[in-house]
């Protein structure tokens, strides 16, 4: 999945006779209110995935984006003062025409297709994505969620795909997200890439072995409503919403859903991005981080830019099967800082500083993996942070990257536990060095500011919850826009503490 988040390719599925009632529109009951969640319940457990080996997918798949698949997704030439481009070996892009100043729209673009995650339910509308108190279930599931009768309807083209499977299986309806948009995509009937062979089988064995666990899982949800393409376009398109799939996340970075947004999957890497995405209910919108001149190329990041060149790179050719030559992949200027390490009067030894480097990037995956693995306790997850963080602790500053990680995922379970004072303790210790680390205008940043902000607040500690959410608003006016309804609510929050 495009833009910082790995999405979790799970593809459990459990045999369960299949058949339900047939499909009418069903009608809202009177709203039976599943209580907000918000603001203030922070902490869940991260729920990342990542593929460890190298995949030999061919090139071409990159290239080969959501647009061949998507008929309709064509970037309108009536977007003023961006123009695609195709520059020789690097690929397509996007350019601007015109200047952009910090915290400009560039351009927005409506979801081609959305799903909202399992676990928002409730949260938001299913349809516009918006945030409300008082949604409205449907009648026959009680499972999807709406403002109105109107989303309600907008929405049953998409639903209906799932309202009377989620009877039919009960409990064991679990398709994964991957699944569940792919099902979606499908639907629309988009015109099918028919690839050839030598492409689907170019894609390594590990992300096969995961698309084929979700062919199957579309095929066992999905098959009353769907007719499936050849099982080689499946693959294919898997390996395509992989690529070009983007994470809707909320304002503390809590993913709500996965998208796909045809235009701005055109936009390129870099590790110095021109520009950062948002969301504002289901559509993407694309601001200026930098000040921007006619001719440049708009450029977003697609990974988490905490972690030094090596791992990033990493994580490219993982996921997206390039690497990165942008001024800071090529200068390595933050790297230093990013690991840093104690300062002793006799030196540390290189060799056990790189010895630590592989511990610490092995404590990355440890965490992954149980967390990934649902039934750890948090009582683990907080040893597995605690753990590695003495050991690393010896060598390591407090602002190294792996330090920060292990804080920040400890943040995380602290929040889950509803320990505040834990989480606390540790969100100071992470802001200034992401201040440091992170690019000025950086939705890591001011998340955590908002987390802190909130959780001071939640301690009545007032003037210092003030003073974060401020921080978090100067941000979030550059990457969501002032007039954001995650600003006006915030601005809200501000102004009765007062
Ligand atoms: C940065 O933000 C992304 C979500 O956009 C999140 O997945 C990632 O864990 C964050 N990284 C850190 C170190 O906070
Ligand atoms: C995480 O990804 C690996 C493949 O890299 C897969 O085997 C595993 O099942 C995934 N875990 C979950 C919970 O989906
Ligand atoms: C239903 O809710 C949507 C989204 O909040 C709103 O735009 C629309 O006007 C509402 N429709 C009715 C009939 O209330
Ligand atoms: C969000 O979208 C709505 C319409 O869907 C639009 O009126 C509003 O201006 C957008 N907000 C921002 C901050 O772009
Ligand atoms: C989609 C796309 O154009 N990707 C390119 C982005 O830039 C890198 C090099 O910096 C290319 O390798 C990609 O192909
Ligand atoms: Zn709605
Ligand atoms: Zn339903
Ligand atoms: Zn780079």
């Amino acid at each position: 999945m495009r833009v910082k988040t790995f999405f979790l390719f799970s593809f459990f599925f459990f045999f369960f006779p299949g058949g339900g009632p047939s499909d009418p529109l069903p009608t809202v009951p009177p709203p039976p209110l599943k209580p907000r969640l918000r603001p203030c319940i922070i902490g869940r457990l991260t729920r990342h995935n990542v593929t460890e080996t190298l995949p030999s997918l061919v090139p071409q798949l990159t290239e080969v984006c959501v647009r061949d698949i998507v008929k309709e997704g064509t970037m309108k030439e009536s977007i003023e003062g961006i123009e695609r481009f195709d520059s020789p070996g690097k690929g397509r892009g996007l350019r601007v025409t015109k200047a952009f100043k910090v915290g400009e729209l560039l351009f927005s673009c409506p979801a081609y297709s959305c799903v909202l995650s399992v676990k928002e339910r409730g949260c938001y509308c299913e349809f516009c994505f918006n945030r409300k108190e008082r949604l409205a279930r449907c009648g026959k599931c009680k499972k999807a969620f709406y403002c109105n009768a109107s989303c309600q309807k907008g929405d049953w083209a998409m639903h209906k795909l799932e309202c009377s499977a989620m009877i039919a299986f009960g409990e064991n309806w679990c398709p994964s997200e991957t699944v569940r948009l792919v099902a979606r995509i499908l639907a629309k009937k988009p015109v099918y890439l028919y690839p050839s062979v030598s492409d689907v089988e170019d894609i390594d064995n590990k992300r096969r072995e995961m698309n084929e666990g979700d062919i199957a899982g579309l095929h066992h949800f999905y098959s009353k409503h769907l007719d499936f393409p050849d099982h080689s376009d499946l693959l294919l398109l898997f390996s395509q919403v992989a690529c070009n799939g983007f994470t809707v996340e909320d304002e503390e970075l809590y993913h709500m859903g996965t998208a796909l947004y045809p235009d701005v999957a055109l936009i390129n890497h870099s590790c110095l991005p021109s520009v950062i995405v948002t969301y504002n209910g289901t559509m993407a919108e694309v601001r200026a981080v930098q000040d921007m001149n006619p001719g440049d190329e708009v450029l977003i990041s697609y990974i988490d830019l905490l972690y030094p060149t090596d791992d990033r790179n990493d994580r490219l050719r993982e996921s997206y099967y390039f690497t990165c030559d942008c001024q800071e992949c090529k200068t390595k200027s933050k790297d230093k800082v990013k690991l840093k390490v104690h300062k002793r009067s006799d030196p540390i030894n290189p060799e056990v500083i790189s010895n630590m480097v592989r511990y610490g990037r092995n404590a990355v995956r440890e965490f992954r993996a149980a967390n990934l693995d649902s039934h750890a306790p948090p009582s683990e997850l907080l040893e597995i942070c605690e753990r590695s963080l003495d050991k690393m602790g010896a060598v390591f500053d407090d602002s190294n990257v792996y330090m920060l990680h292990m804080m920040y995922q400890a943040m995380g379970v602290c929040l889950y536990m509803e320990d505040l004072d834990g989480a606390i303790s540790y969100g100071e210790k992470i802001l200034k060095p992401y201040c440091q680390l992170y690019p000025a205008y950086s939705l890591n940043v001011s998340s955590m500011y908002l987390k802190l902000g909130r959780l001071y607040l939640a301690l009545d500690r007032h003037s210092t919850g003030l003073s974060a959410l401020k921080k978090a608003l100067a941000i979030m006016e550059v990457a969501h826009g002032k007039d954001h309804q995650y600003l006006t609510a915030l601005r809200k929050e501000i102004a009765s503490q007062k």
